[in-house]
């Protein structure tokens, strides 16, 4: 399957507009994700994970009890794509939808 080429910084600062919660910073999208616990966290992490298969893309990340640490970035392309900007909607999505 043809990657998705890395986008310009202009480009990204675009897509920002609509992803407010999200910072564009060494190269990668950034957000931190707060829950109320651990057990919130990790159900939000396995969402995220069975997403993240699915588009044989994956994330950057850390968890701390209630607290989840992202970076997408493209490791192929050397930058940010379409492809984290599309993870980083799902995972609006699923921390919108976490219970
Ligand atoms: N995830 C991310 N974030 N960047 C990649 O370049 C990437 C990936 N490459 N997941 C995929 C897997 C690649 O290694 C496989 C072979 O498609």
């Amino acid at each position: 399957m043809a990657r998705p080429a890395k986008l310009t910084e202009a480009q990204i600062q675009q897509a920002l507009a609509e992803l407010p919660e999200w910072r564009y910073q060494d190269d990668k999208l950034q957000r931190t994700f707060k829950f109320t616990d651990f057990s919130q966290a990790w159900g939000f992490m396995s969402r995220v994970a069975l997403m993240a298969e699915k588009m044989d893309h994956h994330p950057d990340w850390s968890n701390v009890y209630n607290t989840v640490n992202v970076a997408l970035s493209t490791h192929d392309a050397g930058g940010v794509t379409e492809l984290d900007l599309q993870l980083a909607r799902h995972m609006n999505r699923f921390y919108a939808e976490r219970g």
